[in-house]
């Protein structure tokens, strides 16, 4: 869809021509010979279960609806009402868009096949449907987190190796942030396009046309209270980080501190622990979607040793140490685990 959208008070006699996140996704299919349509159907679906996720979200504070929903998930985290709403709104979604075989999810333990009786369908997601949980109830920005993967089973129900596949075998991921305004940033491997979502119109507006990550930055992103628990290499580029006098930034949503990195230039980073060595945060549906817009925008993620996207996953919700950013931050810290942590 195009939109001429009509700009109030001073601007009145201009118009600019505004790319929908729908037209966008048109677009970029004719760019690929042999598209057939399929995955631009399952982003727009994707894209409209954003829309809905964010109107939720941004009502959190005024119906009963934040606060624990007094169960854990899968990894022993507290989980959210809010939380449960977005996976089961995501589902829904997807399961009506008719293109999805199967879904796995940070809130859902086991993968869930999704049956078409109409059509086989060719793809899988993998999600978080929302990301930062512990920032729901105090307004501060969440996101949702997704990974788009072609099934390597022929036929039937999906299986789980459909979704232990390498996040170089992602054919899209995105991010939507539910932040002071709602952004979904998503890549098809043709780079990396973020939309701002315009609630007078109800559409994702392109904004961020071919996000590119600054080779270098000056912000670093870490939970730096953990310092103590970090391996050597981590701790020492901590140190670098303060001997350069870079500032550090930490939300606490991964979805945002990877968004300002992206933008901004930076790095972000959840190191392993002396009591979870492989970290917190998830492989499939958290480090590798943000691994690929990354690396699409031109940035680089590691888990200090090599690349997140040629990780082989075993399990479903299994965790990495993750470091991602700038380019050149990412060299740096590689270079001090290297040196300490061999
Ligand atoms: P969640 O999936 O339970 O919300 O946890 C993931 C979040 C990330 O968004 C964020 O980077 C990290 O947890 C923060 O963890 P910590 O509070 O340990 O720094
Ligand atoms: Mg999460």
């Amino acid at each position: 869809m195009i939109i001429f959208y009509i700009c109030p008070a001073k601007d009145l006699n201009m118009q600019h021509k505004i790319i929908s996140l729908d037209e966008h996704i048109i677009q970029s299919q004719r760019n690929l010979p042999y598209a057939t349509g399929e995955l631009s159907s399952l982003l727009r679906d994707i894209g409209l279960a954003a829309k809905i996720v964010s109107r939720e979200v941004n009502k959190a504070g005024l119906v009963d609806i934040a606060g624990k929903a007094e169960t854990e998930n899968s990894s022993g985290d507290d989980v959210q009402k809010l939380d449960v709403l977005a996976n089961d709104l995501l589902i829904s979604c997807l399961r009506n868009s008719g293109e999805c075989c199967g879904i796995a999810s940070e809130e859902e333990d086991s993968y869930k096949p999704i049956k078409n009786s109409y059509k086989q369908a060719k793809y899988v997601v993998l999600f978080d449907p929302l990301d930062g949980s512990s920032n729901i109830d105090v307004n501060v920005s969440i996101g949702t987190i997704f990974a788009i993967y072609r099934r390597n089973s022929f036929q039937g129900d999906c299986t789980l190796d459909d979704f232990l596949q390498k996040g170089t075998d992602q054919v899209a991921a995105g991010y939507v942030l539910y932040g002071s305004s709602t952004m979904l940033v998503y890549t098809t491997k043709q780079g990396v396009n973020g939309f701002t979502l315009d609630p007078s119109i109800g559409e994702f507006c392109l904004s961020h046309p071919n996000i590119q990550v600054p080779k270098t930055g000056k912000v670093y992103s870490v939970n730096q209270a953990n310092y103590n628990k970090y391996p050597k290499g981590s701790q020492a580029y901590i140190n670098h980080c303060m001997e350069q006098g870079y500032t550090m930034r930490y939300i606490g949503s991964m979805v945002a501190d990877v968004h300002r990195t992206l933008i901004k230039g930076g790095i972000f980073f959840y190191p392993g622990t002396t009591n979870k060595p492989n970290g917190k945060l998830r492989l499939l549906y958290e480090c590798n979607p943000l691994a690929l817009l990354v690396e699409e925008a031109g940035g680089k993620a590691s888990n200090g040793q090599e690349r997140i996207l040629e990780l082989s996953p075993t399990e479903l919700h299994q965790r990495t140490p993750v470091f991602m950013g700038s380019e050149e931050m990412v060299n740096d810290l590689e270079r001090l685990v290297k040196e300490f942590d061999a």
